[in-house]
């Protein structure tokens, strides 16, 4: 019903824009006045720039006094008018903008929103304008994975996105205090994994004298799937086609998965899982952590390691939660996970096909890439906000570590980690980690490079998107349920082959078409 109804927005939109477009060519468009030629040597007006950005604080909107943007100001000369609001204001407001035929010179928003308007002409392709800016060439350009994924279909570059610093997200999670008590190494195959959680649930591994109230895995979410790490599939509904042998196929269906399903089976019907692991809410989950009965997990990694500083866990004596490697079928293969933050991260900002000041703008561009312009995105200005160490470690100012609404607010109001084309630093992760505990196993998987390979970005036609949308929509829904009928035996995995009959009358073969059309033109794009 809602997907109906955004398809015909969709198409309303596409019109809109083409009669706008239409009015503007012949004559009528948008003036903006005369435009000062860009020669802005110190002294001269400011150039002014439109930009069209969520604000991150939801209590300060941007304006040119915002710390990080009057330092942009101050160096490159402009003064911005900012269209700003939160993040739901602008998403709301987006769709508006494009159909008004107004566009600021600067729109900041999802990639995927300027690689479907800007071959529309509402943005401009940034491909040529790169090439003599070293930092977005080098960071964007020539490293392959960032470009697959930012790319569009018609081999531009409409949009400078955000770059991630660590790609640790999803992991296991083990009570390191639970196995010193057991005397039980780290577990690394599955193997050891079954004999670890079984000797969780048998050995009285919290210590209090009763040998019944452990639970030895748990988790909120459908994090469990990631066991299926160690048969190196990935099950979870965003990550189901991965490239094999020159193609794409569909992990559910794979005699992988089979294996994986009864393994996962075994350990809950042996009680190893939590048994209400498929409907576990966040809030009855930590409460059980908290409350020393959890042994293990899977979630994201950032999450869990906090807790070993929570007040909650106190009383806890050595609650320790420590990340694992990802788990491995045999001794001595190399731990990898499918789990990871993209290099790109989906915000970007672009310019409008009406922006005048294009070569002052991609100056700004250019500078939010490099080094210098990575230091004012994640730390603000030196002595102000942050401090440089002797040794080169950066710190925050009390102004922003001890802000009384809390770090990460006062960030956002310094306009500092805007949802912009910058690269995020792995400094900030450190220096905003509850404590050096978190930030050590927020870096473990990124010192370990525990990381698969990230399946490539595929782009559609706008009529292939369509269709596997569809289709798609309807085996994962199919898909999700089975998953978990197999793990808690509502379904025995007798019925697999069947399941697999079902998947492949769905449609399959369309879909199988054009993923794997989708991949070939990939391979193209990034030759
Ligand atoms: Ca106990």
């Amino acid at each position: 019903m809602n997907r109906q109804w955004r398809k015909n927005g969709i198409s309303l939109l596409v019109i809109v824009i083409i009669m706008a477009l239409l009015t503007s060519a012949c004559g009528g468009g948008a003036s903006k006045g005369e435009s000062s030629p860009s020669d802005n040597t110190s002294g001269d007006e400011p150039v002014k720039l439109s930009i069209f950005i969520a604000s991150r604080a939801t209590d300060e909107m941007y304006t040119n006094e915002t710390l990080v943007w009057k330092e942009i100001g101050k160096k490159f000369n402009v003064e911005f008018d900012f269209i700003t609001g939160d993040a739901k204001t602008m998403r709301d407001k987006f769709p508006l903008m494009i159909s008004s035929n107004e566009y600021p010179d600067i729109v900041a928003d999802a990639p995927s929103n300027f690689n479907k308007y800007g071959p529309q002409g509402v943005f401009i392709p940034l491909n040529d304008l790169i090439k003599d800016k070293p930092n977005l060439q080098k960071y964007l350009v020539d490293d392959k994975i960032a470009k697959s994924q930012i790319v569009n279909a018609d081999g531009n570059i409409y949009g400078v996105p955000m770059l991630s610093a660590v790609r640790t997200s999803e992991g296991p999670l083990i009570r390191q205090d639970w196995l010193d008590r057991l005397n039980l190494p780290v577990p690394e195959t599955m193997d050891d994994w079954y004999n670890t959680l079984k000797a969780f649930k048998e050995k009285d591994a919290n210590g209090n004298g009763d040998p019944k109230d452990e639970v030895p895995f748990s988790t909120a979410g459908t994090f469990y799937l990631n066991f299926a790490d160690a048969w190196g599939i990935d099950l979870n509904e965003d990550g189901r086609w991965m490239e094999e042998n020159g193609k794409m196929i569909y992990t559910p269906i794979d005699p992988r998965a089979k294996e994986f399903l009864t393994t996962m089976n075994q350990w809950y019907s042996e009680g190893l899982f939590d048994q209400e692991i498929l409907s576990r809410q966040d809030k009855d989950y930590t409460s059980m952590v908290f409350n020393d009965k959890v042994g293990a997990t899977n979630h994201w990694v950032g999450y869990v390691a906090s807790f070993n500083a929570r007040p909650e866990v106190e009383n806890i004596k050595g609650f320790n939660f420590q990340v694992t490697p990802p788990p491995v079928m045999n001794k001595g293969d190399k731990p990898l996970t499918s789990r990871q933050q993209q290099i790109v991260v989906p915000v970007a900002w672009a310019i409008s096909g009406q922006n005048e000041h294009v070569d002052k703008t991609m100056e700004i561009f250019e500078y939010a890439y490099s080094d210098e312009g990575q230091l004012l995105f994640n730390f603000g200005v030196e002595g102000d906000t942050y401090t440089k160490e002797a040794d080169g470690t950066l710190k925050y100012t009390d102004k922003i570590m001890k802000n009384p609404d809390g770090a990460a607010k006062a960030l956002s109001r310094i306009g500092a980690q805007p949802w912009i084309g910058f690269r995020q630093d792995a400094r900030y992760e450190k220096a905003a980690a509850v404590s050096e505990d978190a930030a050590k196993q927020l870096f473990y998987y990124v010192e370990q490079n525990y990381f698969r390979d990230p399946v490539p970005a595929l782009k559609y036609t706008e009529d292939d998107f369509e269709t596997s949308t569809e289709i798609k929509t309807q085996i994962d829904t199919y898909v999700n349920e089975m998953i978990s009928k197999f793990i808690i035996g509502q379904e025995p995995l007798s019925q697999f082959d069947a399941f697999v009959e079902k998947v492949r009358s769905m449609r399959f073969d369309e879909l199988e078409a054009i993923q794997n059309k989708a991949y070939e033109a990939n391979k193209e794009l990034m030759k």
